[in-house]
């Protein structure tokens, strides 16, 4: 099996970072945007193909929850995607053509490298609380976004603890204060996780509509209907309040409230055989998938635009 089909540690990860810039010096940038709470860098990759003026943006995450690793492999096979085919696919020409991408392959390195280590279950971050021996917050409950309401938690020992106070943790203030001063380009974010097979969209935090509900939805639904049509898998999509469940604080509606406008979290592959262990024979049809609707939606989102 190729590298790509493969997970790996952390410190792979950060070697293939190198080696990718150093490989495409012209397309792809490194972009320091913070450190873990442990220090360790936070590395996103900047995928830029030409010089227009005015270009447009895309985020993605992965890996915001630790034991979701089928999200940084994910992030990882975009990129090669994407500096493989520039130029000879349609699609991610198209998109390459009209919009930056920036992509985050691990934004929660300190869990991840214990899930390698120590608990292959581990979902939070490594944050050390002052009021509790237990570790960790949850990242995707540390966002403003109606902070530690209904299906969050103040107990450090829960798994789904919404830290301190918004943007506590590190990680979580990482990639808000990159998105704050990028959010006049950045049209569309994506938020990378397993499992459960859903694309879902803002509201989680609220039951309320968000305000171009009928054109996320309408998106997502034409993304999932690919990924029938090409790869003939099932995938549930909406509004994550109602689709999956009432949570506060997470990093897509945080995202949309900031303006950016489309905003998704995608749960990858499965649902619920291997669960987090997904093996990784199944790596490369999870990944194109994924692929198959962030290229939908992105070319959305650049003809609304
Ligand atoms: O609960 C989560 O954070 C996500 N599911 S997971 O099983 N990967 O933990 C869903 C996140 C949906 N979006 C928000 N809650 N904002
Ligand atoms: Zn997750």
């Amino acid at each position: 099996s190729s590298f790509y089909e493969r997970y790996h540690s952390l410190e792979d990860i950060y070697d293939w970072i190198n080696r990718t810039i150093q490989d495409s010096p012209n397309t792809a940038n490194l972009i320091l945007i913070g450190s873990s709470y442990e220090k360790r860098p936070l590395y996103a990759l900047k995928l830029s193909l030409n010089n227009r003026p005015n270009k447009k943006a895309m985020w993605i995450d992965c890996g915001i929850h630790a034991r979701e690793w089928i999200a940084p492999a994910f992030c990882l096979w975009f990129v090669r995607h994407a500096l493989l085919h520039y130029g000879k696919n349609q699609d991610i020409t198209n998109i390459l053509d009209n919009m930056d991408v920036y992509i985050l392959p691990v934004m929660n390195p300190d869990g991840y490298l214990y899930t390698w280590t120590t608990d292959r279950m581990w979902r939070k971050n490594r944050s050390i609380s002052n009021s509790s021996i237990c570790v960790g917050a949850d990242l995707n409950r540390n966002f403003d976004a109606n902070w530690c309401t209904v299906g969050a938690s103040h107990d450090p020992c829960s798994e789904i603890y919404c830290g301190e106070f918004p943007e506590s943790e590190p990680e979580s203030q990482a990639v808000a204060d990159f998105l704050r001063s990028h959010k006049d380009s950045v049209q569309l974010y994506f938020s990378i996780h397993s499992y459960s097979q859903m694309l879902l969209f803002p509201y989680s935090c609220t039951l309320d509509e968000a305000e171009n509900h009928k054109d996320l939805l309408e998106m997502a639904k034409e993304a999932v209907e690919k990924i029938q049509r090409y790869y003939r898998n099932n995938y549930k999509y909406g509004a994550g309040a109602r689709t999956i469940y009432l949570a506060p604080g997470g990093s897509d509606d945080w995202a949309y409230n900031l303006g950016i406008k489309y905003s998704f979290t995608f749960e990858l592959q499965d649902r619920g055989q291997y669960g987090f262990l997904l093996p990784p024979f199944r790596i490369s049809k999870a990944c194109n998938e994924a692929l198959t609707a962030v290229k939908s939606i992105a070319l959305r989102v650049i003809e609304k635009t």
